[in-house]
């Protein structure tokens, strides 16, 4: 059953190796956060969510495990971690931990272990299979453009990913690997952390046999490894050590949408996470669901995906609203395109985020607009995925300028540039840190936005802050007003007696306006907007460029 204080969290998602760099080896690591623990609770968040602090090879930047139970030395030790989480504690910000299960890295010691002989203890931890002929075991491929199959000569058989091949796919038949797991989720639990953020949670059981998938042009298999059979009885056992203990979970939701993800999430007694994460609202810009054949931002899609979240989960399970995080380009130059604007465009996300009902997330950096790097050279680039695409698209046929223009727009590496601090050498990040930094850091910095009353990041301060005390923004009932235009976004949100208005802009244009009727007459007050000058009492005006404003809307009936 879901909690008060799950329910009234806003959640900052931390990528430790980009946040800050404490120690000066150009990683930033565990006591780079404890400097910065101030700047988060100045911020109003009551949680932080950290990307993978775990001993990691890196070819997926900690996506591959290769020791749930320690810190990868690069970030620190144990018993800063422990120290970090008490300083957290101390300002109300619960700590959230990333759970990578569905896989391992290949320097896991189970895997090595399981890669030694057919007899070995572990070999089943694993899906090892005997190819047809040459030929991998079954025709899945997997979400880093290539099979989900990798060849290992040692006993002649092929073992499965579902992304990188250094990172192979645990095997859930197996009973063990869910006591490993629940073993490590004790792990973290003890040690006082407030829940997990669960990687691709809906991928975890294949169908038995893991036999062909149906032809398609990407994800060939996924109807056999997607909300697997065994997925829900699976995830009902790793509940059964959450329920000790006083956690929050959040799945990543890949490829499901909200009558499924209903049957994870609803609060009843089959409930196993509290909340998941949707991918639906990032395919607004892309063709097919992915994201490197891009088009233009389709915003009456946006609002559609975005309005199916709002209603088909209210009074049933608690939502997640997020625009950016580790694996996505940033929001701003995305959902406002116009970067002449960006500070206004920026600031309108925020309103749309913070409007909505659900979980916010705010990925480090977007409190301050920091934008996407588009890289240049394909040297620059660290990410596997945009890397892999890059070879396949090549290999496609589509062209070198295409699919340069492609991996800019899309990669990850333009979420995991260095938190921006100030406009000294290395953006006060710390050592020549490993990934390019946006040159934009001399203007776009947390220091100057510090000195600035109107900046993005006081807007996001601001704007937390009525958040939390007004239960319309957080819990409301959605309705959405002009839903068939593609300019502005218009919605109400009533909770109990209170109700409040959202109007936003989503062009560079100035666009006519009129309250809906049955708003218009009642009154209103502005509660926050990101221009100045927007009165109580207008009821039909011209919206700015990107305008958004909130107003309260005093209920007549
Ligand atoms: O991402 C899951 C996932 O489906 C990604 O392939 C996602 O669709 C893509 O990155 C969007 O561009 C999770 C993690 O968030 C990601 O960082 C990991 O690489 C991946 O799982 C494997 O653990
Ligand atoms: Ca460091």
């Amino acid at each position: 059953m879901n909690k008060q204080w799950q329910k009234d969290l806003i959640v900052y998602q931390i990528y430790p190796r980009s946040f800050r760099d404490g120690n000066g080896d150009g990683k930033g690591d565990i006591e780079g956060v404890i400097e910065k623990v101030d700047y988060l609770q100045s911020l109003g968040v009551n949680a932080v969510w950290f990307s993978p602090l775990y001993c990691s090879p890196n070819v997926d930047y900690g996506y591959d495990i290769s020791d749930y139970k320690r810190i990868n030395p690069e970030y620190g030790t144990l018993e800063q971690f422990d120290e970090m989480v008490k300083l957290l504690h101390a300002r109300k910000i619960r700590v959230i931990m990333d759970l990578v299960i569905n896989h391992t890295s290949n320097e896991h010691m189970w895997f090595k272990e399981s890669q030694k002989s057919v007899d070995n203890p572990y070999r089943d931890y694993y899906y090892w299979r005997k190819g047809k002929g040459n030929k991998p075991p079954n025709n899945w491929t997997g979400f880093f453009s290539e099979k989900a199959w990798e060849y290992d000569k040692n006993t002649d058989m092929w073992y499965m990913h579902l992304f990188a091949k250094n990172q192979p796919d645990l095997n859930y038949g197996n009973p063990k690997v869910i006591e490993e797991i629940k073993s490590v989720l004790k792990f973290w639990l003890d040690r006082s952390v407030d829940g997990f953020r669960c990687d691709v949670i809906t991928l975890l059981s294949k169908t038995v046999g893991l036999p062909n998938g149906k032809n398609s042009i990407a994800l060939v298999g996924k109807e056999h490894y997607v909300d697997g059979n065994s997925i829900h009885e699976l995830l009902l056992q790793l509940k059964q050590v959450m329920d000790e203990y006083d956690c929050f979970t959040v799945g990543e939701g890949v490829l499901i949408d909200t009558t499924k993800a209903l049957t994870y999430i609803e609060n009843n007694e089959k409930q196993q996470l509290n909340a998941v994460f949707t991918f639906e609202h990032m395919n607004a810009d892309n063709h097919f669901g992915i994201k490197y054949l891009m088009s233009k931002m389709r915003y009456r899609k946006l609002k559609r995906t975005l309005g199916r979240w709002q209603t088909e989960l209210y009074g049933k399970a608690i939502n997640t609203i997020y625009f950016e995080n580790h694996d996505q380009p940033r929001a701003v130059g995305r959902f406002c395109s116009d970067s002449t604007y960006a500070d206004k465009g920026a600031k309108m996300i925020a309103v749309m985020e913070m409007g909505l009902t659900g979980i916010p997330f705010i990925y480090e950096g977007q409190e301050i607009a920091m934008t996407s790097i588009k890289m240049q050279d394909l040297s620059q680039y660290k990410d596997v995925e945009c890397l892999n695409m890059y070879k396949m698209m090549r290999k496609l046929r589509f062209s070198q300028k295409y699919v340069m223009r492609a991996i800019a727009y899309a990669s990850r590496d333009n979420a995991r540039t260095p938190m921006q601090w100030n406009d000294s050498e290395n953006a006060g990040f710390g050592g020549k840190p490993w990934i390019s930094i946006n040159p934009n850091y001399k203007e776009i910095n947390v220091e100057n936005q510090e000195k600035d009353a109107n900046s993005v990041l006081n807007f996001y301060r601001k704007l937390i802050a009525i958040r939390k005390s007004n239960g319309a923004m957080k819990y409301g009932e959605y309705k959405e007003y002009f839903p068939l235009s593609s300019k502005v976004y218009v919605y109400t949100k009533t909770y109990e007696k209170e109700k409040v208005l959202i109007v936003i802009n989503f062009t560079s244009k100035s666009v006519s306006f009129k309250l809906p009727k049955e708003i218009r007459y009642q009154s209103r007050k502005v509660l926050i907007n990101n221009y100045v000058g927007r009165e109580n009492y207008e009821s039909s005006y011209k919206l700015r460029p990107y305008e958004a404003t909130i107003y309260s809307i005093v209920n007549n009936d």
